[in-house]
């Protein structure tokens, strides 16, 4: 039998190496099933939503560094993917979806189910093509595979069902030459232009992104020798936070003081890999200098003085050698006084509260972090579970730290945790997940015990959208339409195949956060936390605080004084 299209495809995903591919399968997508028959390498992960399948595909390609892929059927089966996608666009993660698609000879004739795909997926990937006729292939594909894993980020390929299903051209080869990622050296000069302006400087502050990961070594040298404290933006902390005398935290809306005084009392900030995106937190008068491997983030934020497209690792190192000794470290002495003295700060709002009912987040995620392995990967849903993780998930170069910290979705953790445990069967993968989160694509917690995904979720269940309820707040709304009204959320786990347990009473969180991470299987923690337990800005803008007088005076004259003192009570206002 002459070799399908859709057979030279999944040879050519398995010569690769992809062993899955996430989605919901639809009669556009029979070619590859039956194809999938003969590749028993490659397994098919059904999932209960497609959107789901591009997370999981992201986050599988997060976890292993290597292509990962997803398909949706013609129409709405592809367009769910969508937002899973914009996601792994934004993390920078080598995906490679295949949305199916209307008989080709329908196509333009407002056929049953038809969309545009080439146009829909155009906005999240780097490449978006059709599949017109066999004679494209392999190139097509091979074009496809390597913009996702060459550029980091998604390539869509659009392929009519009964094009899948006619033969691949005569002598198609199913063969992949793995494609290595290059170097990227600074160019002449460009250190010693960088030395200069560093030299010259008095107080210098680093910030740090994703960009930094494999350069830890590097850049905790270089910090030493300019004796700059570090601050990182969330995608940093997974790769810097650890084994780093310089760290004083994160900054951002979520962040830390001591992050957002070190960057805002430098004289001079070197951005290393990182398109954090608040302009209001970055200095106005300091001098920025800037590294990164995208020269589209360069100086995209704010004017910099010097921009270098290179490697953070490959400029790091020779900089370092370049920094005249023995600099003045009060400023960084200074920030690291300010930073432990935040930490303390948050580490009490983290300790046990007897019996407490309901629980506080803070000490949720503490026992999270302090029971977990030394290689887990965390997940953690968009809302107020970023914030926990990101102030009490200790890294420590192996744990991994997946989320949706750039495209900003909600219920990502779930499918994220999916993703990665298929990818790392015998790894402990644990979900922060919301209850806002956590309810929006809940139908894929069946897929944790159909695929044998041995998952930990940890539900901070706490009756409401509850990050958003804090912003109307602080802007001086009253807070509406937030409110969330939950089942028992373990007994539904139980009832699909999990190990549930419900926690009320802060005494009984330790031991079922251990049961469950003991569980040989999906485990889900329902933990009944704080509603009000607020997330204190790194500094409260004028703003916000006239914001918050103002939801504190309409709350107290509509009756709700209550939550008035709960506020106070959170330290709101210290
Ligand atoms: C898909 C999507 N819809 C809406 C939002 C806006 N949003 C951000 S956080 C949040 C609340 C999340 O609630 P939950 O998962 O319960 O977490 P909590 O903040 O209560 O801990 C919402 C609605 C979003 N980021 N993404
Ligand atoms: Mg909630």
């Amino acid at each position: 039998m002459a070799q399908s299209v859709a057979d030279l495809i999944v040879a050519t995903l398995s010569q690769a190496g992809v062993r899955r591919i996430w989605g919901v399968t639809g009669d556009s997508l029979n070619a590859m099933n039956d194809s999938l028959l003969r590749f028993p390498e490659v397994g098919w992960m059904h999932v209960r939503h497609e959107e789901v399948a591009a997370f999981a595909a992201g986050a599988e390609a997060a976890a292993t560094g290597q292509l990962a892929v997803c398909a949706g059927s013609c129409g709405p089966g592809n367009l769910h993917l969508i937002n899973g996608l914009f996601d792994c666009q934004r993390n920078h993660v080598p995906v490679l979806a295949i949305a199916a698609h209307i008989p080709s000879a329908e196509i333009g004739l407002n056929y049953f189910q038809e969309t545009h795909p080439t146009e829909l997926f155009r906005e999240c990937s780097h490449f978006c093509e059709m599949l017109q006729t066999p004679a494209q292939m392999p190139e097509l594909l091979h074009r496809a595979m390597r913009t996702a894993i060459g550029r980091q980020g998604v390539a869509v390929i659009v392929i009519p069902g009964d094009v899948a299903l006619q033969d691949a051209p005569d002598g198609a080869d199913a063969s992949f030459p793995p494609l290595a990622r290059p170097r990227l050296l600074p160019a002449a000069g460009q250190v010693e232009q960088l030395a200069e302006i560093l030299n010259d400087a008095k107080a210098v502050t680093l910030l740090c992104g994703a960009g930094v990961d494999g350069a830890h070594a590097e850049v905790v040298a270089l910090a030493d020798a300019l004796a700059a404290p570090i601050v990182h933006a969330y995608r940093g902390k997974e790769f810097i936070e650890w084994d780093n005398p310089f760290d004083v935290g994160m900054t951002g809306l979520i962040g830390f003081s001591s992050g957002y005084h070190a960057m805002m009392e430098c004289d001079t900030l070197l951005m290393l890999g990182t398109d954090f995106p608040y302009r209001n937190f970055l200095p106005d008068k300091a001098t920025i200098v800037q590294v990164d491997r995208d020269p589209g983030a360069l100086g995209r934020r704010t004017p910099i003085r010097l921009g270098i497209h290179a490697d953070v690792k490959e400029v790091a190192g020779p900089l370092r050698a370049l920094i005249k000794p023995d600099r003045d470290r009060r400023f960084l002495d200074k920030a690291r006084q300010h930073y432990a003295k935040a930490r303390d700060g948050l580490d009490e709002l983290a300790a046990p509260r007897d019996g407490e009912k309901p629980l506080h987040p803070q000490y949720v995620t503490r026992i999270v972090d302090e029971l977990a392995n030394a290689d887990t990967i965390f997940t953690a849903d968009v809302g107020t579970p970023a914030v926990w993780a990101a102030r009490y998930l200790t890294m420590n170069g192996r744990r991994r730290l997946i989320g949706s910290f750039n495209h900003g979705s909600m219920a990502n953790a779930l499918p994220q945790a999916l993703g990665a445990q298929a990818a790392f069967p015998g790894r402990q993968v644990v979900s922060l997940s919301g209850d806002g989160g956590l309810t929006m694509l809940m139908g894929d917690l069946l897929t944790a015990p159909q695929m044998g995904l041995p998952v930990k979720l940890i539900v901070f269940n706490n009756g409401t959208l509850g990050f958003v309820q804090l912003e109307q707040k602080a802007a001086g709304y009253l807070d509406t339409n937030v409110s969330l009204k939950n089942p028992d959320f373990a007994a539904i786990a139980r009832e699909m195949g999990f190990l549930g347990i419900r926690v009320t009473r802060s005494d009984a969180l330790r031991d079922a956060v251990a049961q469950a991470f003991a569980h040989d299987g999906p485990a889900l923690v329902d933990v009944v936390t704080e509603t009000t337990e607020l997330v204190v800005p790194p500094k409260l803008k004028m703003e916000q605080v006239k914001g918050f007088s103002l939801y504190a005076a309409r709350a107290v004259m509509s009756g709700r004084g209550d939550e008035v003192l709960q506020l106070a009570r959170a330290n709101l206002f210290r």
